[in-house]
């Protein structure tokens, strides 16, 4: 939308060229379900998502991309521009990225639950036996994952991800990763929220190892409500639950085009990604609306 250079598209998010060194950092209002884009947005998802990456880097107060929120200083941003992309929007460092997502968990749930019934896999490779679905792990595990051909991203084991990264990255990053998921999951347990597991990026920017991309967001993390989770059992997750349960409540295969969302799912929805912003920073997020526009 800016008049900028794009660099990239994800399913929800876009990458612009600010100049050589950063980057504009924008959030979509686009929901994906079961890995298909739906034809609906959700209003200020990405002002929610934005929000909360914002939030957990003043947190964590860990070296990473942000540069700003203000795109005053971005040249070549109209006013027009301003009103779509603010609050939805971060200037970034541009780094060099490292490429695996470094995914931390602390249960076990989704595509490591998958590999660990199925008789194991990557991500398992230093889990005990007997564990359930959901069940809490003995310590959170760092499961690195690699961009895959397919979009889809592939679970590596720690002795492939040492070579592809070297000894020193991979346990910088891996020391990164769980330092900042034990900070996050302590904080989240604190406001009644369990941070089942997370996706980190870093990045190389003048010789700092930095994060990069969103951070915690719902988008990148599997949050759930404390009170609804119980090993053992599917545990409905904050966010895109309501959109999943109405979606499976149609006779949609999952395979693109997905069903048309009615007006009172589109609301509903979005009324869970704001309620997840203010219970994860415990802030208004009309205040942060209004102080980002
Ligand atoms: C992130 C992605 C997409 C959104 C590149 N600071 C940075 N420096 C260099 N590259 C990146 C970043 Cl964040 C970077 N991605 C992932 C792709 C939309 C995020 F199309 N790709």
């Amino acid at each position: 939308m800016p008049a900028l250079p794009h660099i990239a598209s994800g399913k929800v998010r876009e990458i612009y060229e600010v100049d050589t060194e950063r980057l504009l950092f924008v959030a979509t209002d686009r929901i994906s379900a079961y890995d298909v884009i739906l034809n609906q947005t959700i209003p200020d998802k990405g002002r929610v998502l934005t929000g909360l990456s914002l939030h957990f880097f003043e947190l964590l107060d860990a070296p990473n991309h942000l540069l700003t929120m203000d795109l005053s200083s971005v040249p070549g941003i109209s006013d027009d521009d301003r009103m779509e992309l603010g609050g939805r929007s971060m200037v970034v460092r541009r780094a060099e990225v490292v490429p695996v997502e470094c995914v931390v968990r602390g249960y076990l749930y989704g595509s490591s639950w998958r590999e660990y019934r199925d008789g194991g896999g990557p991500t398992t490779e230093h889990l005990p036996p007997g564990l359930v679905l959901a069940d809490r792990l003995p310590e959170p595990i760092f499961t690195p994952a690699t961009k895959a051909v397919t979009g889809h991203d592939e679970n590596i084991t720690e002795s492939e991800t040492r070579s592809l990264l070297g000894d020193d990255l991979y346990e910088e990053l891996r020391n990164r990763s769980i330092d900042i998921y034990l900070r996050a999951s302590d904080y989240a347990a604190a406001k009644g929220v369990i941070l089942a597991d997370t996706k980190f990026e870093f990045g190389f920017s003048g010789g700092e190892l930095l994060l990069i991309d969103e951070v915690l967001t719902p988008d990148s993390s599997r949050y759930w409500p404390a009170d609804e989770w119980k090993p053992g059992q599917d545990v409905p997750s904050f966010d895109k639950q309501y959109v999943r349960e109405w979606l499976d409540n149609t006779d949609w295969d999952r395979t693109a085009p997905p069903p048309d969302l009615p007006d009172t799912i589109i609301e509903g929805t979005r009324s869970r990604y704001v309620e997840a912003y203010e219970r994860i920073t415990g802030k208004g997020f009309y205040d942060y609306l209004a102080g980002s526009r």
